[in-house]
């Protein structure tokens, strides 16, 4: 009887010691398992979410104290908002709803998104990649017949390697890989532009930043000189006072009028009248894309134009689909003063 009651008390033990042991166990752990599943992407850290420990319960993080101060003890109430994403709980700059993969807080996970511990300010996404900024002034005129160039230059903020590419611009204008706009606006091409050239980095994703500028094409005479006499050997016929076609128009006066300094222009430019005061008065047209050109008349009394007065010509109107204005200068005599009288055009760039 006493070896029984021994057997029977061993049991006891053992049954308590299990007891005690279920207990010990059952204190620490209040893990809630469904909770992981309550916020986005709650399976990657599961319950170090919220705790310190890997089998939860127990201490918690700062993310499981913001956690706790809206739902707890054994509810299943959802919980996850925009308000709670976009708080950062860990401070490690990246809000809870960033690190999770919901920036918003809509419960709907973002693509492609690296999950990181909202808990934990060691866990944090790698830094983000940011937009280059343009560092350089744009060159914002032109001339038709010259070189047009310039280098944009961009800063990267992490450093990465720039591209840059042309959006936006005249034909003729081309933009390098290393963000040099370059090129010649050919003959008659001018106006304003609108011009926008990109630079792009090689982060992840790709960052870009765009310059956008008005660039302003005018006529020039150089220009013109360059796209009408190309070549060293016709440099004498370029010549702003030659007169290679021989047709008593200057190059300067051809390219005032927009026409051929290879063709002699049998038509007139000059038309011939007098004015209600009986003023011999000269009109002409000109281009309007370069009103740097000066254009005066000069009117004598004898052909050698000894002592001439001067008049500035002066714009009368405007074809601006022709891309011509109509210039005009009266003598200051009239014909009932004097019965003879010359008249020479003067152009001066
Ligand atoms: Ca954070
Ligand atoms: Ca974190
Ligand atoms: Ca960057
Ligand atoms: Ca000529």
């Amino acid at each position: 009887m006493k070896y029984l009651l021994n057997i029977y008390s061993k049991r006891n033990l053992t049954l308590l010691f299990f007891v005690l042991l279920i207990a010990s166990l059952s204190v620490p752990i209040q893990a809630r398992p469904w909770r992981p599943d309550q916020i986005p992407n709650g399976n990657t850290f599961r319950c170090q979410n919220c705790h310190l420990s890997s089998n939860g319960g127990g201490s918690r993080n700062a993310f499981g104290n913001a956690v706790f101060s809206i739902v707890r003890g054994g509810t299943t109430a959802p919980f996850w908002s925009p308000a709670l994403a976009a708080l950062d709980s860990d401070g490690d700059g990246f809000t809870n709803g960033e690190e999770l993969g919901d920036p918003d807080g809509d419960g709907i996970r973002a693509p492609g998104v690296t999950v990181t511990n909202p808990g934990s300010a060691t866990s944090k996404p790698a830094p983000k990649n940011t937009a280059p900024t343009i560092a350089s002034a744009p060159v914002t005129s032109a001339a038709f017949g010259l070189l047009y160039q310039y280098q944009l230059t961009a800063q990267d903020p992490e450093g990465n390697s720039l591209t840059y590419s042309k959006e936006g611009g005249p034909d003729w204008l081309s933009v390098s890989a290393a963000g040099l706009a370059n090129g010649t606006p050919p003959e008659n091409a001018t106006g304003e532009f609108t011009v926008s050239i990109q630079a792009t980095d090689n982060g992840s994703p790709a960052m870009s930043a765009t310059q956008s500028f008005s660039l302003n094409v005018i006529a020039s005479f150089s220009g013109w000189q360059n796209l009408r006499f190309a070549g060293a050997t016709q440099s004498s016929d370029a010549a702003p006072g030659a007169d290679p076609d021989n047709d008593g128009l200057s190059n300067l006066a051809e390219y005032l009028l927009r026409s051929d300094p290879r063709a002699a222009n049998s038509a007139s430019f000059v038309s011939v009248d007098f004015n209600a005061s009986g003023q011999l008065t000269l009109g002409m047209k000109v281009r309007t894309d370069d009103s740097n050109v000066k254009v005066s008349v000069e009117f004598a009394s004898d052909v050698g134009f000894g002592s001439p007065t001067i008049v500035s010509a002066t714009e009368v109107g405007v074809d601006t689909a022709a891309g011509f204005r109509s210039l005009s200068a009266s003598d200051t005599v009239s014909r009932s003063q004097q019965n003879l009288r010359f008249a020479r055009v003067r152009v001066t760039p």
